[in-house]
């Protein structure tokens, strides 16, 4: 290796600390929900269904006093390894049957790290890591993010789509119409066969925060994106502070559903702000689900986005735009899916 990729990969960047930085427009509560609040750590919460083997994944490092980071991470490699429509290699492909995975991962002192539309490797989220920890940069993608995972010693898998995958992308072929279909995600663990209205396999993500027994906050998200994407298309979660945000001083939060309404009003920073300007984790996921309902107005019935926050003092919080998301939530080693509180009736 080039001597100078060498330090590229090894020398990790300065961190600047973060003003406060009011936000205005707020949009006004729908609802005022109490907060669900175990108070207490280490704890763990995270998106879907899926969640709950993630939780067991996170809990064997956090029941045992380890770092929320290594937790964050080992709970969603536990998601990336399952066969699932929407995490990992096994998920649903580009529309040009490609499988392009993102992910991202921050720490408790601002650190983050991130991959996008990188293809054939099995654990996105510890090549973001590796980006975090041995890059001066934040964000790798595509051929170059590839390269990077090789050459830090991460398999090249085969260019091969998963038996459920290549049946739903056959039948996607069949009219290629790129129309979501929300909550998909709760559908079950497999790639979701296309019906005859299109394509009803839209995406799925992990998105994981935790609390660890000292008090120190991490987060990660991975996802394959939407099924039958454009080839090159990047969501919210590899993007730090749209899928993913982590303040050390305030708290963290994560973003699950159609990344691109996430995006446009950096969606977990958002959750985050509001955090700091006092409204705890419930009530700042409510906000910002509330705005994108505003943002969206009619078009807001058609897509599905929800928030899941945890404060550094161990309350936890989350709200989704429609019924049908789902969390786990773990203070102990046995993990409960809890039905997300909604905006739209
Ligand atoms: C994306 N936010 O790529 C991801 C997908 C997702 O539940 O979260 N689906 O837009």
């Amino acid at each position: 290796m080039p001597s100078r990729r060498k330090f590229l990969y090894t020398s990790a960047a300065g961190l600047a600390g973060l003003a406060a930085v009011p936000l205005a427009g707020a949009a006004a509560l729908p609802q005022s929900l109490p907060p669900l609040s175990p108070a207490t750590r280490p704890l763990v919460i995270s998106t879907w269904d899926a969640g709950l083997n993630a939780n067991r994944g996170a809990w064997k490092i956090l029941g045992a006093g380890g770092y929320a980071l290594d937790a964050v991470e080992a709970g969603v490699m536990v998601t990336e390894a399952e066969q699932s429509c929407c995490v990992g290699l096994g998920a649903n492909p580009d529309r040009d049957g490609i499988v392009t995975l993102d992910a991202c991962i921050m720490d408790d002192k601002f650190g983050c790290g991130s991959v996008a539309a990188l293809e054939r490797i099995r654990h996105p989220i510890s090549v973001a890591r590796r980006v975090m920890e041995r890059t001066p940069h934040v964000l790798l993608v595509g051929p170059g993010a590839q390269q990077f995972a090789v050459a830090q010693g991460f398999p090249l898998e085969p260019q091969k789509l998963s038996a459920d995958a290549e049946k739903a992308y056959r039948e996607w072929l069949k009219n290629s119409q790129y129309r979501p279909v929300i909550n998909v995600e709760n559908s079950g663990t497999k790639p979701v066969p296309v019906g005859p209205a299109g394509g009803p396999n839209n995406h799925d993500t992990i998105a994981m925060l935790a609390l660890d027994a000292q008090g120190r906050l991490s987060g990660s998200c991975t996802t394959s994106g939407m099924g039958f994407k454009l080839r090159g298309r990047v969501g919210d979660s590899p993007i730090i502070g749209a899928g993913l945000f982590v303040d050390p001083a305030v708290g963290a939060a994560a973003a699950t559903g159609q990344g691109e309404d996430v995006i446009r009003m950096a969606g977990s920073h958002t959750v985050v702000e509001l955090m700091r300007q006092g409204r705890s984790p419930q009530a700042a996921c409510q906000e910002a689900v509330a705005r994108i309902a505003a943002i969206k107005g009619a078009a807001a019935r058609d897509i599905q986005v929800a928030f899941i926050a945890v404060s550094r003092r161990g309350e936890v919080g989350a709200y989704a735009l429609q019924k049908g998301f789902s969390y786990a939530l773990s203070t102990t080693e046995t993990p409960r899916l809890v039905n997300s509180a909604y905006l739209l009736k």
